[in-house]
């Protein structure tokens, strides 16, 4: 039997537009060039079919500069999705595009209503439970929405921290296997991934904390040398993806993909 937490048959993502240059950032380094994050992404979808999975690839969205980070308007679990309710206003209207997809794939397709705010980039489901990081983005009252549906659904859910200053709870972390995390050292400190295998990314390499296993590979942003050695001599199959322009919007490799 698969092992939902990352073994998927379907993935979806969304082309980036050229608004893309408009993207939210902390920190201003420069806007990311199109042709770049284009070709990025071509590989990065090209490297998610290369597992066997079907990927839905959605037409880009002028309108809304940062849809190309699909992970934050939806989480998918094996007995339905759930629609989140965006902390950032200017990307609520991305979840309304989609839905229509969501509802094609599942059956049963929950929302997080007012006033409660959740991105999917907070979220990151392991092997034995989902834990959510209260963020800018994320709150209280959407994290005790999303709880019910879970529990509804049979997973048991857990509120964590995403440190200061941290855009996403996954922006600092990621699932390897069932029970393994990759993860910075600031976030494994504080505490939350005890009972796990923790694997800490390099020092100096903190970007690289944003990858993901999909089934036998593990997508990781090129240029972290260490972190890549250190998951290959740990028996992972690592796929480096350049990530220049992403990170100019504090993107990474969970946030281009929806995984299912
Ligand atoms: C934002 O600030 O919302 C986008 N520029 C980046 C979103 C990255 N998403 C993610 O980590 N799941």
């Amino acid at each position: 039997m698969k092992n939902p937490s990352f073994e998927f048959s379907r993935a979806i993502t969304r082309r980036p537009a050229a608004s893309i240059i408009a993207g939210l950032r902390a920190e201003d380094m420069g806007n990311p060039s199109l042709a770049g994050m284009l070709a990025a992404h071509e590989t990065y979808v090209a490297a998610l079919k290369s597992t066997g999975a079907e990927v839905i690839e959605l037409e880009p969205l002028d309108d809304f500069a940062d849809a190309v980070f699909v992970e934050d308007t939806a989480l998918c679990l094996p007995q339905g999705a759930v629609l989140m309710r965006p902390g950032a206003p200017s990307r609520m209207g991305e979840v309304a595009e989609m839905a229509p997809t969501l509802r094609a794939c599942y059956d049963d397709v929950r929302e997080i209503t007012a006033p409660g705010h959740i991105e999917g980039g907070d979220i990151l489901v392991t092997g034995r439970e989902i834990l959510v990081g209260r963020s800018a983005r994320t709150d209280a009252a959407g994290v005790a929405q999303l709880a019910e549906i879970a529990a509804d659904w049979g997973h048991s859910l857990r509120e964590v921290f995403t440190p200061p200053g941290v855009l996403h709870f996954k922006t600092d972390c990621s699932l390897m296997d069932a029970e393994t995390i990759l993860s910075t050292r600031r976030l494994s400190d504080s505490g939350c991934f005890e009972g796990y295998r923790v694997l800490d990314v390099a020092e100096g390499e903190e970007a690289a904390a944003n990858a993901i296993r999909f089934n036998n590979l593990v997508l990781c942003p090129a240029g972290f040398p260490r972190t890549a050695e250190m998951l290959s001599k740990a028996g992972y199959d690592v796929v480096e993806i350049d990530n220049t322009d992403c990170a100019k919007l504090d993107g990474g490799m969970s946030c281009l993909s929806l995984r299912f």
